[in-house]
C-alpha cells in the first residue's frame, strides 16, 4: 500500500474510532468535550493531534474496565499487566480484536519466514501476560504447529525442542541465551536440533545480544515488539532486512512526542512512542503514551513493505524496569522493604546483566535492634525479604545487607536504581 493510501485508510479508521469512544467511553467523551471536540472534527489522520493523550495513570484511575468501549457480553478475553500499586492494568478483547491480534502476529511470523511447515515453541509465559497466548494464536492462524511450552522447566523444554524438531523459538532474548547455555551444559550441540528462527521480544535487547544468540543457537533472531495496553506482541516486527521494526500501522497508528512537552516530533527524531488503536473495539485507546523511547523511519524498506519502522527501544521515560522480561517498579520493592520493621526505610537497586541474564541486587540496611551476631538469624532474615520480594515482583532478587550508614542519604530527590545494563547500542 502506498503511503497516501495508508494515510487515507488510517484517517477513515480514526474517524470511526473516535465516534466509538465518544459514544461508548465516558472517559473519552468527557476529555473530548473539555477540548470542545465532536467526532466529526476528526476526519483525516492529520487531525489526530487534536485528540487527548491517554496515560497508564488513566488506566489505573479507570480500573478495572472503565475504558472498555464494548458491552461486557462482547468481551471474550481479558489480560492484565503489573502495576505499581498492586492494581494491575486490565485489557479486554472482543472476538474481532482477537482475530486481528492473531492475524497481526501471523503477519510478523510470515515476515520472519515462518510457514505452515514450521513448528513453533512458545516459551513466553501463558496466563495474564500477553506473550504466551498472543504468540500462540498467531502461530495457529498462520497454520504452523504450536507447542505451548510456556515458562518453567528448561530441561523438559530442550527435550521437546529436540524430539519434536522445533524450527522456531519464541521467548525473551535473555531466556534464549539461558537455553543456549543449558543446551551446552547438557553436552548437546545445535546439530541435535532443527532450530532456524527466533522470535524475541518483551524486553529491550541489543545487536550484540542478537549476535550472541544467533551464534550460540545457530538461528536467525528477529525482534517482536508490543505492549498489553495496545494489544500484546505483534505491534511491530522485523523483516529479513533487520533495519528497524515494521509497525502494523493499519491497526496501530504511531507518533513520536517529546515526553516533557508532548509536542509531536518528526520522523527520525527520538522521543516517546505513542499509539492509537485504529481497529480495536474492546478497549480502544487514543494516543496512548507507551513511555518507550525510540524514533520512526518512514522510507520504504528494501523488503518492499511500506509500513513505518521503529528503531530499537533505547529506554523508558518513566521508572519502570524490565528485568528478565518482567515489569518491575522500584515502588513495589519499596513497599515490601518499608513494610518490614527490621529494615531502615532505604534501599538501592542494582540491575545488571551477567552472562546475558538480568540480575537484581537489593541493598538494604538492617536496623540496629534487628541486627544479630547469629549468622543463621541473618540468613533467615535475608530469605524472608527475598521471598516477600519474589511474591510481589515475580523474580528472585539477591538481597545484600549493607553496613549501617552505607546507603546514601539524600536531601532532595533520592536515587533508587543503578542500571548497569546498556541498551543504547
Ligand atoms: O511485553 C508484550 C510482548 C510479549 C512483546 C512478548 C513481545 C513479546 P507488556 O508486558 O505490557 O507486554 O510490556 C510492554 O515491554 O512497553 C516495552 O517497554 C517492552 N518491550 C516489549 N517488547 C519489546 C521489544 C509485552 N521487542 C513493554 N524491545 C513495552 C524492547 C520491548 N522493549
Amino acid at each position: 500500500m502506498s503511503r497516501d493510501e495508508m494515510r487515507d485508510l488510517q484517517g477513515k479508521r480514526l474517524h470511526k474510532l473516535v465516534s466509538l469512544v465518544y459514544h461508548n467511553t465516558p472517559f473519552y467523551r468527557k476529555k473530548m468535550q473539555e477540548l470542545g471536540l465532536i467526532p466529526d472534527d476528526i476526519r483525516t489522520i492529520d487531525d489526530i493531534v487534536k485528540l487527548p493523550f491517554t496515560t497508564k495513570q488513566d488506566l489505573r484511575d479507570n480500573y478495572p474496565t472503565g475504558l472498555f468501549a464494548s458491552e461486557r457480553s462482547q468481551i471474550v478475553r481479558m489480560h492484565a499487566s503489573t502495576g505499581t500499586t498492586g492494581s494491575p492494568t486490565i485489557v479486554g478483547y472482543t472476538r474481532k480484536d482477537l482475530a486481528i491480534w492473531s492475524e497481526a502476529v501471523a503477519r510478523c511470523l510470515s515476515a520472519y519466514g515462518v510457514t505452515h511447515n514450521d513448528t513453533v515453541s512458545v516459551a513466553y509465559g501463558y496466563g495474564l501476560f500477553t506473550g504466551g497466548l498472543g504468540l500462540h494464536y498467531g502461530v495457529e492462524n498462520l497454520g504452523a504447529t504450536v507447542i505451548p511450552t510456556s515458562t518453567g522447566s528448561t530441561e523438559k523444554h530442550i527435550k521437546l525442542l529436540r524430539d519434536l524438531g522445533v524450527t522456531t523459538l519464541a521467548c525473551t532474548p535473555s531466556y534464549a541465551l539461558y537455553l543456549a547455555e543449558t543446551i551446552s551444559k547438557l553436552g548437546l550441540t545445535m546439530k541435535d536440533f532443527n532450530l532456524k528462527t527466533g522470535v524475541f521480544g518483551g524486553e529491550p535487547w541489543t545487536n550484540e545480544m542478537r549476535k550472541e544468540i544467533e551464534e550460540r543457537l545457530g538461528i536467525k533472531a528477529y525482534n517482536i515488539y508490543g505492549l498489553s495496553e495496545i494489544m500484546g506482541p505483534g505491534v511491530s516486527y522485523e523483516c529479513h532486512c533487520q533495519c528497524g521494526s515494521h509497525i502494523a500501522e493499519d491497526h496501530f497508528y504511531p507518533e513520536i512526542i517529546d515526553p516533557k512537552t508532548c509536542e509531536p516530533l518528526g520522523y527520525g527524531k527520538q522521543g516517546e512512542l505513542v499509539f492509537t488503536t485504529l481497529t480495536k473495539d474492546g478497549m480502544p485507546l487514543l494516543r496512548y503514551r507507551t513511555r518507550d523511547l525510540t524514533s520512526l523511519i518512514a522510507d520504504k524498506c528494501e523488503c518492499g513493505r511500506t509500513e513505518v519502522r521503529m528503531t530499537p527501544i533505547v529506554g523508558r521515560s518513566d521508572d519502570m524496569l524490565i528485568i528478565r522480561g518482567i515489569n518491575v517498579f522500584p515502588s513495589q520493592i519499596e513497599s515490601v522493604i518499608l513494610e518490614m520493621k527490621e529494615f531502615e526505610p532505604l534501599y538501592m537497586l542494582v540491575v545488571d546483566r551477567v552472562n546475558n541474564l538480568d540480575t537484581l541486587e537489593v541493598q538494604v540496611e538492617v536496623k540496629d535492634g534487628s541486627y544479630s551476631d547469629d549468622i543463621n538469624a541473618m540468613i533467615a532474615l535475608k530469605n524472608k525479604l527475598s521471598n516477600k520480594l519474589k511474591s510481589v515482583i515475580s523474580i528472585k532478587a539477591d538481597v545484600k545487607f549493607m553496613e549501617a550508614g552505607q546507603l546514601e542519604r539524600y536531601e532532595g530527590k533520592s536515587k533508587h536504581v543503578i542500571d548497569k545494563r546498556n541498551f543504547n547500542n
